[in-house]
């Protein structure tokens, strides 16, 4: 006899006592488009907080998130890192081989993956990355305004990202929406999430096709993972399911955090002329990007067996949210968390998160927005606001809908 009771796919808990309940839906529209009061909240009630209506416990304080994330042994992937969990309810795709698996499944697929998103292959993009970025940034600053999402955030990382794996088929909406609807699948049973499955069914069948070997040139990062099956250190079917991790992990994201960057910069025009004045300060710009604005706003674990959260029993099948983007708001870490400042050098932000699953991708991220921002640097004086930008709710992303923006010519 079964007499779990089950909420969003997972086993309804009973909170340790002491731990404070908070009667909130943390993936409530109005929440994900602006989350700031949410974190901070979510950061006083304690270092961890029940959830009534989803049964979940969530952590924004930077400390408890960052030990929690990083303890892959006590808080496993391989249950979903959203509300569903895989030991019960069937997912609702075949499970990612890199992002849903512990050790030592996770070890290998994963070397594999930082194989081709190294430092050194990275390195052989930078060139591509650059002269696509100038001639982007030359043909926007021929309009009087434009997007700032569609025709420049979502069009750099599908132009390139694409061309780096060796894919022949590319299809602008379908693979941000991709992105998307595997971003939206982590939370609950909202109108987001029933979109991303109704989305998905029609997508699905498309990105399943553009991950097959005779799709990819034998010269991308998608070539890296099928040559790894005839080498034998993956499987046959394991390889489009890596490509998949590509197209899954690294459009949507990359997309926002280029479209974060621009609305930071509209928002604060001092720092965008620190940064023209020294290109030096690329690189901590886009780590402070990543921090101020998180594109990754929260992300799940599941309690693997009975543990402990800042000494609170944690049972078996617990879900936990981990909130990145309040962790990396947290005034006891980061002093004054809410100033945008280029070169604060935010070491240790949680926007790649940490520990054995801190995204493979990183290298590849900090190269797309490092690009965008040197062409930006070195031919636009200002980014300028031309209406109101608005963002549109995800379950686990924090991104941009529409930025209207006006290019001043340097
Ligand atoms: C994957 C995957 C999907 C979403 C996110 C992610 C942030 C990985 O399919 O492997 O990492």
């Amino acid at each position: 006899m079964n007499t779990m009771e089950l909420i969003e796919g997972h086993k309804r808990i009973t909170p340790a006592p002491g731990i404070p309940v908070w009667d909130i839906d943390p993936y409530g529209e109005a929440i994900l488009s602006d989350p700031l009061e949410y974190y901070a909240e979510l950061r006083a009630k304690g270092p961890v907080v029940y959830i009534p209506r989803l049964s979940i416990l969530a952590l924004g304080q930077y400390a408890t998130t960052h030990k929690v994330f990083s303890d892959h042994e006590n808080f496993v992937s391989s249950r979903g890192v959203g509300l569903n969990d895989f030991a019960i309810e069937k997912p609702w795709r075949a499970p990612s081989i890199i992002l849903e698996v512990d050790p030592p499944d996770h070890t290998r697929t994963r070397k594999v993956m930082s194989r081709a998103l190294s430092p050194k292959m990275v390195k052989g993009l930078v060139d591509m990355f650059a002269a696509t970025a100038e001639e982007l940034v030359s043909s926007l600053l021929k309009k009087d305004s434009f997007d700032g999402v569609t025709e420049l955030a979502e069009t750099f990382p599908v132009a390139v990202f694409p061309r780096a794996v060796g894919m022949k088929d590319v299809d602008q909406r379908i693979l941000v929406d991709y992105g998307a609807c595997v971003f939206n699948a982590m939370g609950p049973d909202n109108r987001l999430r029933r979109w991303a499955l109704e989305r998905n069914a029609e997508i699905a069948p498309w990105i399943m096709a553009a991950c097959a070997r005779d799709r990819l040139t034998d010269d991308g990062l998608g070539a890296m993972i099928y040559d790894a099956a005839d080498t034998g250190e993956l499987d046959q079917e394991e390889a489009p399911m890596l490509v998949r991790s590509f197209l899954s992990a690294g459009v949507d994201t990359t997309v926002t955090g280029i479209g974060n960057a621009l609305w930071c910069f509209s928002q604060h025009p001092e720092e965008w002329q620190r940064l023209r004045d020294d290109p030096s300060l690329v690189r901590p710009a886009v780590e402070e990007v990543l921090r101020f604005t998180s594109p990754v706003h929260t992300f799940g674990r599941t309690a693997g067996h009975d543990t402990e959260i800042a000494g609170f029993p944690v049972e078996e099948g617990t879900k936990i949210i981990c909130v990145l983007g309040a962790a990396n708001m947290d005034p006891e870490k980061w002093g004054d968390p809410e100033v945008f400042r280029i070169d604060r050098r935010p070491t240790g932000h949680m926007a790649f998160g940490a520990g054995i699953h801190g995204c493979v991708g990183q290298n590849v991220a900090r190269a797309e927005m490092e690009a965008i921002l040197h062409a930006l640097s070195r031919k636009v004086a200002r980014i300028e606001p031309a209406g109101e930008a608005v963002w549109r709710p995800n379950n686990a992303i924090h991104a941009l809908d529409q930025l209207p923006l006006k290019l001043i010519p340097a």
